[in-house]
């Protein structure tokens, strides 16, 4: 097995969501054992600690819509910093969220990142929602809906980076699975960019594996990296309670340790999101344990090591 060196990046952001709670985040991760269990399979860790917004509050806001944009704006502007840095370098960054408005910088960053290390990068996202809105399409207002469309480069992002996005990531190399809540206008956009939707009636109908496989050959095939964005919401509520916005028919403990466990055996996921833990919704840890144990299985656990002998 590989062994990582893995650094945990606190970001504990919950303005980019409807209700708050989610800068617990970090610390329900850390209280949960995630990096004791990491290193029982052999990975060395490093925390940093939680990083800080930048200040940008002098940005123009862009529509009265869009809510707390000056302090996502800030987040959004550490976050590309911090991800643009540590996708150079060789160790796997795991940002722990957080609501989901931080991978308007993760994603954006390891894109960069990806691009001066010559390499495409893909994303698969692992969500209820396909978080595709623009600051001009959202109706909530609440940025954790757009990360995804920043990060492939739609226009509608006026101020919050400071400057253009240079290198958005390619709609075609993104993989939106699980998803079961679209808002209209978003599903325009996202029909029209090109980028792989699969809901839970392709799980229920192909599975886990005959969906997810064919991405990963994509990936492997143009040597790129793989950046996984996980929203606890992706899991079934009756799993995973302790998020803000609760969809029923969610992927169920198998199949999201399937994925995990495919993403682990594949060698090409370089970077991950844990985001919109909300551990005041929590019932006494077990969705931040859940995280916990499927980002072990991403990074390798497993009941055996070896088949045993054939039937
Ligand atoms: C809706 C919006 C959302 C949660 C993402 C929902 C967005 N499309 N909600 N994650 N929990 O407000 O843009
Ligand atoms: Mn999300
Ligand atoms: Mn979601
Ligand atoms: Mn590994």
């Amino acid at each position: 097995m590989v062994n990582h060196d893995v650094v945990f990046v606190g970001a504990p952001i919950e303005e980019g969501a409807g209700r708050r709670g989610c800068v617990m985040g970090p610390d329900a991760y850390r209280t949960a054992g995630l990096a004791e269990n990491l290193q029982a399979l052999g990975h060395r860790v490093t925390d940093i600690g939680n990083l800080q917004p930048e200040d940008a509050h002098t940005e123009k806001v862009p529509n009265g819509t869009v809510k707390n944009f000056h302090t996502v704006a800030g987040w959004t502007r550490s976050l590309y910093k911090t991800a643009s840095e540590l996708g150079q370098k060789a160790v796997f960054p795991v940002y722990l969220g957080g609501d989901h408005a931080l991978a308007l910088g993760t994603v954006a960053g390891q894109s960069l990142a990806a691009n001066r290390l010559g390499k495409p990068l893909f994303v698969l996202w692992l969500d209820a929602h396909s978080d595709f809105n623009t600051f001009d399409t959202t109706e909530s207002g609440n940025l954790h809906g757009t990360p995804l469309a920043f990060a492939c480069g739609l226009k509608g992002f006026d101020g919050l980076l400071g400057h253009p996005l240079s290198h958005p990531v390619a709609p075609r190399n993104v993989e939106i699975l699980g998803v079961r809540s679209i808002d209209p206008k978003e599903r325009e956009l996202l029909v029209d960019c090109g980028a792989g939707v699969r809901d839970m009636r392709m799980i229920d109908e192909m599975g886990i594996p005959a969906l997810l496989a064919p991405f990963l050959e994509r990936v492997r095939a143009a040597n790129g990296l793989l950046h996984v964005s996980l929203d606890v919401d992706f899991l079934d509520p009756g799993i995973a309670p302790a998020v803000g916005t609760t969809v029923p028919g969610g992927a169920t403990f198998r199949e999201a340790h399937l994925v995990m466990e495919m993403l682990h055996d594949s060698g090409l996921v370089t970077s991950l999101d844990l985001v919109e833990l909300n551990p005041f919704l929590d019932d006494r840890g077990m969705t931040a344990r859940l995280m916990v144990d499927l980002t072990a299985s991403l990074f390798g656990r497993r009941v055996f090591d070896r088949p045993t002998r054939s039937f």
